[in-house]
């Protein structure tokens, strides 16, 4: 399925292409297109079709996940790189801090410990196949993933709670729409963010927002 959202953007270069799967790593950015209100186009890979193993999506991006994004012919995979690249097209945004500002260090931060730390243990939780053989036990890789994530949901309230309510104090970031897409996995998990008090008000001010309706709209997951 291809969703074309075309607002007219005076700048034709602000038009988008991401790859997605219903509820995959390309809801933040998804969200973001929506908050900026650009234009878009959203080429769907199907998971539960295997067509992100096909030879023609291999050649776009040869870890054979979404997202993707293909913006002035450049090819840019990983959904936290996606996110800042998009972002720092819009800079009158405010959704990411100026380059210099200690406040840009700290949205380097969370987004690079998201990406390494805190989505990787979400992915063991979800998916210990990919780590050891079938014959192996599984659990362990679960229980072990479950601790990680627990622990980082521990930091991520610490954080929030001295200084929230975003996770760069009084200012909304691209940051916060990461940590909602994986606060959004983490229902289906042991460990879940809606369990803790800051995490939970997070989760719940961002799925108010109109941007994160529209994604969960189109993306069927309402
Ligand atoms: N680190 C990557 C992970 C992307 C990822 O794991 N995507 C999943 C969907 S949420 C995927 O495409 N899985 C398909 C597969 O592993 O075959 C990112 O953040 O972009």
């Amino acid at each position: 399925m291809v969703l074309s959202i075309n607002r007219h953007s005076k700048k034709d270069t602000t038009i988008y292409t991401l790859y997605w799967d219903k509820g995959g790593a390309n809801m933040a950015t998804h969200a973001v297109f929506e908050e900026l209100g650009v234009s878009y186009e959203m080429i769907e890979i199907d998971l539960s079709k295997n067509m992100q193993k096909s030879a023609e999506y291999l050649a776009i991006n040869p870890n054979g996940k979404v997202p993707t994004l293909v913006h002035q012919g450049q090819v840019i995979y990983e959904s936290a790189a996606i996110l800042m690249y998009v972002l720092d097209q819009h800079p009158e945004s405010g959704l990411a801090p100026d380059t210099g500002c200690p406040r840009r260090g700290v949205y380097y931060q969370y987004l690079f410990w998201m990406s390494s730390t805190l989505q990787e243990a979400a992915n063991r939780w979800a998916h210990p196949e990919q780590y050891i053989s079938a014959e192996h036990n599984l659990q362990q890789v679960k229980d072990k993933a479950n601790d990680v994530l627990t622990h980082c949901w521990g930091i991520v309230e610490k954080g929030l709670a001295n200084n929230g309510p975003w996770l760069l104090g009084d200012k909304l970031s691209g940051a916060d729409f990461h940590l909602f897409m994986i606060a959004h996995w983490s229902q289906r998990y042991a460990s879940r963010a809606q369990d803790w008090t800051h995490l939970s008000a997070h989760y719940q001010a961002m799925l108010n927002r109109a941007s994160i309706q529209e994604m969960m709209a189109q993306e069927g997951l309402l």
